[in-house]
C-alpha cells in the first residue's frame, strides 16, 4: 500500500485482489465456482465500496463535529451513469485495480460494461445535478444529494420500424453494489388527512395515509481527496403493522398488500406519466416524499449538531436548501409546517428561516414546463400545505400592493393576477375592498411600512362599501372565470419563498429577469442571478476520454487540469503545432474508430472513420430541432442525387450523421421526427450511389455510457435550438472539452461558449433571440415567405422517397395548415436556408484538416470555464455561503 502526497492510501493490485476474492466468495450474488464478468463486476463494485465508506464515514464524522454551514441539493434527478471507472479514477485506483483484474484474468474496461447506468432522470437537469455532486466532493464542500430511489428509472429506448418503444428498465434487478441502506433512517410521510387546532391555537395535521420514507445512501468520492459526500436516495414503504393479515388470511391477498403497494409504488418510476389524476397524485405524492423527508433529515441533522445550543434562528446559517427547478417546491410550505406546526415557532419567524434557507434554480423558459398544480389536488393530498401556501399568497398580496399602490387599480388588479401564487383564486375579502379606494389607498412612497391603509371615515366607509356592491354584482373585472381552474404557480411559490434565484446561462438568466419573472425582478432584483452550467472534467474528458487527456498532459505540462481547467487555455498556444496537431488527430482517429464499433454492435451499420462524425444527441423535442437537421440531411440527399458521382464526391464532405436521444413517452410529435429519421437512414444507407458519402443512424438508447463514447468521437456537434429556447444545454460543453466543434445558434450556453472558444472556431446561423417574436409574429400573419429550397424540401418528403409512411403531421406542422396548430412555431423554414448554408461552410472547413484541427484545438482550450467545478464554487460564493472543509491527513 502506497500513501501519496494528500494523505490517501493507496492498496496495491495484490490488496485489492484480496478484496475482489473476498467479495466474490462471502457477499455472493453468483454460484462459487466460476468467475465471470458479471461476478467480477459486483466482487470489484464491492470491493471499491469498501474504500467509499471509510471515506464516507470520515467525512460525515469529521461534518459532524465540525458542524459548518451545509449545502442539500434536492433534485427529483439524478442521472449518474455508471460509477465504476469514475470512482477509482476519482479514488486514483484505476491502475491497481487495472491489474488486479488482469490477474484474475479479466480486463477492466470489460468488467466495467458490466454496470447498468443509474439513469434516475430525463436528461440534462438530472445530470447536471450529477456533475455537481462530483464537483462538491472533489472542492471538499461540505455538501449532500437527496433524491428518490426509482425503482425503474428512465425508460430504455428501443428503435423499432415504427420508430421509438419505450421498455421499463429495472436497473436494481441485480442489486446495486453502490448503495449502503439505512435501515435506521427512516421518517412518517403523510397524504390527505385534515387539519387540527390545538387549544393554544397551534396547528397539527392528522388522519389520512402514512408511510415510511427510508434512506439509501450512495458515496459521492471526490477526484484525489479522501472527502466522499453522500446522495441520499429515498425509497417508500410502510411498516409490517400495515400488512392486512386477516385480510390475507381470509384469502383476499390483494387487500392485504393494498397499503404497502400504494406506498411502493410511490418510487417505481422516474416521471410517471402525469394526464391522468392518479398519474397527478403520483408525481405529488414523489415530490411531497422528497421534501419532507430530506427536510426532517436536514432537521433532525441541525437539532442534533446545535445540542444544548439550539437556536432556530441560526438555521439558515447552517442550512442551504437548493430546489432543482421547481419539482422541489413543496419544500418551501414544509419546511414552514414543520417550524410552526411541530417546533412552535411563529409565522414570522418561520417565513424568515424559511426565506433565507431556500434557493430555487430555473431550467426552462418553456411555459408548459413552468410547473403548476391543482389547487384541488393538493388540498385533497396537502390539507396544511394548501394553508400555508395562502399565508404566503397573502404576504406576496400585501408586498404587491405596498409596491404599485391603488393609484393605478388596473395596474395593481393585472400585477396581482400574473405574480399571484395562486392562480383563479378569489382575493380576500379585504384586499377587494381596497381595490374600490383609490384615494385612501398608499402608494410607493408608503410601501417601506408595507402597511396597507383602511379607510376610516364613515363616508369613505359608505364609498367603499357601495364600490363593493357594484363590484359584486358585475363580478370585479379581475375576478378569474369561474370555470377557470385554481392552480398554484410553483416557480412563482419558489420565487417568493427562496432568497435567490438562478438561471443557468447568462443569456437565460437575462430572459428570467426581463420576461418569465420580470415582475418580481422588478420587486426583488437582488434575488436575481446567473450560475451559467458546467460539467466534470472529471467523467466529460479525463476517464471517458483517456487518449486526448494523454495529449492534454503532455501540452500543458501537468495533469493538473483535471482540477483547474484554467490550465487548458495553454493548448492556445500551441494550436498550429504540427506535432501537437498530429497527435491530435491520431487521438480523435482513435476515438471514431471506437465509435464505429460501438455504431455496428448496436446498429448494425458498419460507417467508415474517415468521414465527418456529425452528432446530435439529446431529448427529442421540436424546440431542439432534431427535424431542422434532418431536413438539412434530405436537402443535402437530394442534391446528391441530382449530380453525377463525380460532382458529389467534389462538392460534399463525407458524413456519417447520427442522433441519439429520447423522446418523452406521450409527445407524439417528437416520435414523429424519431421515425422520420430512421426512415431517412434506412434509404439513405443503402443507396448505393451515395455509399459512404452520407449515412444517417439513430442510436438507440442514448444514456450516459453512450455519450461518454459519442462525444470523444465526434467532429461535429449540433446545438441547434430555437434562440432563447435552449436555457443552457451542458452537452454542448462536453463536446467543446473534447475538441468538437460545434454548430449552433445564439443560445443557451453555445453564446457563452462561442465567445470562449472565439468566433472563428463556431459555426453560427439562426435567427437570435430578440428576433424570435417578431418573426413568429410574421409567420402566423402569414408574411413569411419561405426560401424555395425549404419548399422543395418537403416537397421531396411528401413524395415517398422515405417509404409509405406520411409525414404529412410532421411538414403540415412547419406550415401551420389546418389541424396542425401554431404555425411553425420553432421556426424550422426560417432558419433552414441559413443552416443548409452554414453546413457548407462546414464541409470547407473540413477539407483543410489543418484549419480542422486548430479548430478542434482551440475548442477544447476555450472550455475551461465550463467545468462545473467553477459553477458550484459560484453557487458555494454567492447562494450558500458554504466554505471547502478539508478532510485532516
Ligand atoms: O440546466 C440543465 C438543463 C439545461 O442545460 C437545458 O437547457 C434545460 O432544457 C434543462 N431543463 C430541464 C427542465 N425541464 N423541465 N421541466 O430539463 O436543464
Amino acid at each position: 500500500t502506497d500513501t501519496l502526497s494528500n494523505g490517501i492510501l493507496v492498496p496495491d493490485s495484490e490488496s485489492v485482489i484480496s478484496s475482489i476474492k473476498y467479495h466474490a466468495e462471502f457477499t455472493p450474488l453468483f454460484s462459487p465456482e466460476k468467475f465471470e464478468l458479471p461476478k467480477a463486476f459486483y466482487a470489484t463494485a464491492e470491493s471499491v465500496r469498501d474504500v467509499l465508506i471509510t471515506n464516507w464515514n470520515n467525512t460525515y464524522t469529521f461534518h459532524e463535529k465540525m458542524n459548518v454551514k451545509q449545502a442539500y441539493y434536492l433534485s427529483m434527478e439524478f442521472l449518474q451513469g455508471r460509477a465504476l471507472l469514475n470512482a477509482i479514477g476519482n479514488l486514483e485506483l484505476s491502475g491497481a485495480y487495472a491489474e488486479a483484474l488482469r490477474k484474475l484474468g479479466h480486463d477492466l474496461e470489460d468488467v466495467a460494461r458490466q454496470e447498468q447506468d443509474a439513469a434516475l432522470g430525463n436528461g440534462g437537469l438530472g445530470r447536471l445535478a450529477s456533475c455537481f455532486l462530483d464537483s462538491l466532493a472533489t472542492l471538499n464542500y461540505p455538501a449532500w444529494g437527496y433524491g428518490l430511489r426509482y425503482k425503474y428509472g428512465l425508460f430504455k429506448q428501443l428503435i423499432t420500424k415504427d420508430g421509438q418503444e419505450e421498455v421499463a428498465e429495472s436497473w436494481l434487478e441485480m442489486g446495486n453494489p453502490w448503495e449502503i441502506p439505512r435501515k435506521d433512517v427512516s421518517y412518517p410521510i403523510r397524504f390527505y388527512g385534515e387539519v387540527a387546532t390545538g387549544p393554544d391555537g397551534r396547528k397539527t395535521w392528522v388522519g389520512g395515509e402514512n408511510i415510511l420514507a427510508v434512506a439509501y445512501d450512495v458515496p459521492i468520492p471526490g477526484y484525489k481527496t479522501k472527502t466522499t459526500i453522500n446522495l441520499r436516495l429515498w425509497s417508500t414503504m410502510v411498516g409490517p403493522e400495515y400488512f392486512d393479515l386477516k385480510a390475507f388470511n381470509s384469502g383476499d391477498h390483494a387487500k392485504a398488500y393494498e397499503a404497502l403497494k400504494r406506498a411502493e409504488k410511490i418510487c417505481y418510476i422516474l416521471y410517471p406519466g402525469d394526464e391522468s389524476h392518479e398519474g397527478k397524485t403520483l408525481r405529488l405524492k414523489q415530490q411531497y416524499t422528497l421534501c419532507s423527508a430530506s427536510l426532517q433529515d436536514i432537521i433532525a441533522r441541525f437539532e442534533r449538531r446545535s445540542g444544548d445550543a439550539l437556536n432556530w434562528s441560526e438555521f439558515p446559517e447552517k442550512v442551504a436548501v437548493q430546489m432543482n427547478d421547481t419539482h422541489p417546491t413543496l419544500c418551501i410550505p414544509e419546511l414552514l409546517r414543520i417550524l410552526m406546526d411541530v417546533k412552535g415557532l411563529s409565522w414570522k419567524e418561520a417565513w424568515g428561516i424559511t426565506q433565507r434557507t431556500v434557493a430555487y434554480t430555473n431550467h426552462t423558459v418553456l411555459p408548459e414546463a413552468l410547473e403548476k398544480w391543482s389547487l384541488n389536488l393538493l388540498q385533497e393530498l396537502l390539507p396544511r400545505h394548501v394553508e400555508i401556501i395562502k399565508m404566503i399568497d397573502a404576504e406576496l398580496i400585501d408586498t404587491i400592493i405596498a409596491e404599485y399602490g391603488t393609484k393605478n387599480l388596473e395596474l395593481l388588479k393585472e400585477k396581482l393576477k400574473q405574480m399571484r401564487v395562486l392562480e383563479n383564486v378569489e382575493l380576500p375579502a379585504s384586499v377587494l375592498e381596497l381595490l374600490v379606494q383609490p384615494d385612501e389607498v398608499p402608494t410607493v412612497e408608503d410601501k417601506k411600512s408595507k402597511a396597507v391603509t383602511k379607510p376610516t371615515s364613515e363616508k369613505d366607509k359608505l364609498k367603499v362599501k357601495a364600490a363593493k356592491e357594484a363590484n359584486v354584482k358585475k363580478k370585479v373585472s379581475f375576478d378569474p372565470e369561474p370555470k377557470s381552474p385554481k392552480m398554484v404557480r410553483m416557480a412563482n411559490l419558489c420565487v417568493v419563498g427562496g432568497h435567490a434565484v438562478n438561471g443557468v446561462a447568462e443569456i437565460h438568466s437575462e430572459i428570467v429577469k426581463n420576461e418569465v419573472f420580470n415582475d418580481f425582478y422588478k420587486l426583488w432584483p437582488e434575488k436575481f442571478q446567473n450560475k451559467t452550467n458546467g460539467v466534470t472534467p472529471r467523467r466529460w474528458i479525463s476517464f471517458c476520454n483517456p487518449e486526448l487527456s494523454k495529449i492534454i498532459t503532455k501540452w500543458t505540462g501537468t495533469e493538473d487540469w483535471v482540477l483547474d481547467t484554467e490550465k487548458l487555455v495553454e493548448l492556445r498556444k500551441f494550436a498550429d503545432n504540427d506535432e501537437l496537431q498530429s497527435e491530435w488527430r491520431k487521438a480523435k482517429r482513435i476515438n471514431k474508430e471506437k465509435m464505429v464499433s460501438f455504431l455496428k454492435e448496436k446498429t448494425g451499420y458498419l460507417v467508415s472513420p474517415d468521414a465527418m462524425f456529425d452528432v446530435q444527441v439529446k431529448r427529442i423535442h421540436e424546440y431542439k430541432r432534431q427535424l431542422l437537421n434532418i431536413l438539412g440531411i434530405v436537402y443535402r440527399y437530394k442534391k446528391m442525387k441530382e449530380m453525377s458521382a463525380d460532382e458529389r464526391k467534389e462538392k460534399f464532405v463525407p458524413r456519417v450523421c447520427i442522433f441519439g436521444g429520447k423522446a418523452f413517452a406521450t409527445y407524439v410529435q417528437a416520435k414523429r421526427i424519431v421515425k422520420f429519421i430512421t426512415d431517412v437512414g434506412a434509404t439513405v444507407n443503402n443507396d448505393p450511389d451515395i455509399g459512404d458519402l452520407l449515412k444517417v443512424i439513430f442510436v438507440p438508447d442514448y444514456n450516459v455510457t453512450v455519450a461518454e463514447v459519442l462525444i470523444p468521437g465526434s467532429d461535429l456537434s449540433q446545438h441547434i435550438s430555437t434562440a432563447g429556447m435552449e436555457a443552457s444545454g451542458t452537452s454542448n460543453m462536453k463536446f467543446a472539452m473534447n475538441g468538437c466543434i460545434q454548430i449552433g445558434t445564439l443560445d443557451g450556453a453555445n453564446v457563452e461558449i462561442r465567445q470562449e472558444v472565439g468566433e472563428e472556431n463556431f459555426f453560427l446561423f439562426g435567427a437570435e433571440a430578440h428576433e424570435i417574436s417578431g418573426l413568429r409574429k410574421e409567420r402566423s400573419e402569414g408574411k413569411f415567405v419561405p426560401d424555395p429550397r425549404f419548399e422543395e424540401v418537403k416537397k421531396y418528403v411528401r413524395s415517398g422517397v422515405f417509404g409509405p409512411y406520411s409525414y404529412n403531421e410532421l411538414m403540415g406542422s412547419l406550415e401551420g395548415n389546418e389541424g396542425y396548430g401554431r404555425a411553425d412555431y420553432f421556426l424550422v423554414g426560417k432558419d433552414f436556408p441559413a443552416y443548409i448554408e452554414c453546413q457548407e461552410e462546414v464541409d470547407k472547413a473540413y477539407r483543410d484538416q489543418k484549419k480542422w484541427t486548430k479548430m478542434s484545438i482551440m475548442n477544447t482550450a476555450g472550455s475551461s470555464k465550463f467545468s462545473s467545478d467553477r459553477t458550484i464554487h459560484q453557487y458555494a460564493r454567492d447562494i450558500w455561503t458554504i466554505e471547502p472543509l478539508v478532510l485532516p491527513n
